[in-house]
């Protein structure tokens, strides 16, 4: 009686992916469904920079000149914070987090730090080269 199981969005899924993926097909039939590629995709143009006990990665960051957005992702066990020297906008990120910041930065070089005390001298230190 209630077969009627249809679940359009899955269909809807399935004929994007087939469509996409031009002739790609799965010769099992068993319906896994779990076939989802999610790449996490950086939003525009979002630069990541890893924080953690004691360095950024990378070291030398190369962005064009205009707006751009740093996306902090904290990987260590502590806090750790981006501060480009001159620059008021800081990114604070507590352990295991990602926060990020847009800056619009004249052409040139700057100095990237962390400030929570002894982070600097411990090597937190990199380039920002807006160019
Ligand atoms: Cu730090």
């Amino acid at each position: 009686m209630k077969k009627r199981s249809i679940i359009p969005a899955a269909l809807l899924a399935l004929t994007i992916g087939l469509s996409a993926c031009g002739e790609e097909r799965t010769s099992d039939d068993g319906g896994g469904g779990s076939d989802s590629t999610e790449a996490p995709a950086p939003s525009g143009d979002a630069i990541q920079v890893v924080a953690k006990e004691f360095a950024f990665d990378p070291t030398e960051i190369q962005v064009a000149a205009g707006e751009f957005t740093i996306d902090l992702v904290n990987q260590g066990a502590i806090e750790h914070n981006f501060t480009v020297e001159g620059v008021d906008t800081v990114i604070a990120t507590t352990a295991g987090q990602t926060a990020s910041a847009t800056y619009d930065l004249e052409p040139g070089t700057y100095r990237v730090i962390c400030t929570i005390a002894g982070h600097e001298a411990a090597g937190m230190v990199a380039s920002l080269v807006v160019g």
